[in-house]
């Protein structure tokens, strides 16, 4: 492994299961108890906005609750300590992997404390809810959304992840079922390009094909094995 330089990982909402945020498509998550379509949309946030809007401060009071865990910890570690390139790319909107203290990092589907305003485009650091219809700081409208991705959304930053795929020679996929895109192609690029790719899951996903190889078990476990192993 002492070729590796430049490292991409992506982590999913598997990497915060273990701090007690629920997960998307395990039995008892998120998503049970909406339709997608519902909640994650911007023709359900035009159908039912109070609906959306409850959804996702339900979510962002119980991130606040959440404190970050060692898979968060050792991937803020790694970070710290790797001399080469390296890029967390998240899917999840939580801030857990900032409060570890990771600095090279992209939320490509948004955040829970960024509030988006529809009328102005300025997004403000949020932490309260929105279903009351607060005033945007920067217009005064109140038409305030979530700044998260919602399915037909272009997710965030993706020239600057698609430049660091191509140019990894490791991709980390850790705590993601492989469901949704272009997340879920990432490990197809770092394959084309000749990169090692490795899988971190409690369970295989929908990608475990594609990896070179893939450990099962929680991250807790997993990811600070993964990272002593690497900076040894
Ligand atoms: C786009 C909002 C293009 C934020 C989310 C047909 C084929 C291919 C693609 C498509 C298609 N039809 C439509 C598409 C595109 C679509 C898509 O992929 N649909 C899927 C359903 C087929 N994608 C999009 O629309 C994306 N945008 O493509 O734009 C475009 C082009 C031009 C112009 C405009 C647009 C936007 C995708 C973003 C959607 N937003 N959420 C929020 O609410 O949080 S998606 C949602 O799922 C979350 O963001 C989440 O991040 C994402 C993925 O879920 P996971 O993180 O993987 O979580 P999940 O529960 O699924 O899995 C958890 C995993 O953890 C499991 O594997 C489990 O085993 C593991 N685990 C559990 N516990 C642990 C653990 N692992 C380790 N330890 C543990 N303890």
């Amino acid at each position: 492994m002492n070729s590796i330089r430049n490292i991409v990982i992506l982590t999913g909402a598997g990497v915060s299961a273990e701090s007690g945020i629920d997960t998307f498509r395990s039995a008892g998550g998120l998503w049970e108890r909406h339709r997608i379509e519902d909640v994650a949309t911007p023709e359900g946030f035009a159908r039912d906005p109070d609906l959306v809007l409850r959804f996702y401060d339900m979510r962002r009071e119980n991130i606040q609750k959440a404190q970050p865990n060692a898979a968060h910890d050792a991937l803020a570690r790694l970070d710290a300590a790797w001399e080469g390139n390296l890029l967390i790319v998240t899917q999840n909107v939580d801030d857990l992997h900032e409060r570890a203290g990771a600095k090279r990092l992209i939320h490509m589907h948004g955040e829970h404390l960024s509030a988006w305003c529809a009328a102005c485009d300025a997004r403000t650091v949020w932490r309260d809810p929105l279903a009351h219809r607060p005033p945007c700081p920067a217009c005064a409208t109140p038409a305030l959304r979530p700044d998260v991705v919602w399915f037909g959304e272009m997710p965030y930053q993706m020239d600057e992840i698609d430049a660091a795929v191509r140019d990894c020679d490791l991709f980390v996929s850790i705590g993601t079922s492989g469901a949704v895109y272009p997340a879920a192609g990432f490990v197809r690029t770092a394959r084309h390009v000749g990169a090692h790719t490795l899988e971190l899951n409690l369970d295989p996903s929908q990608g475990s094909i594609m990896f070179h190889e893939c450990r099962l078990g929680p991250a807790t476990e997993l990811v600070p094995a993964w990272v002593d192993s690497l900076l040894s």
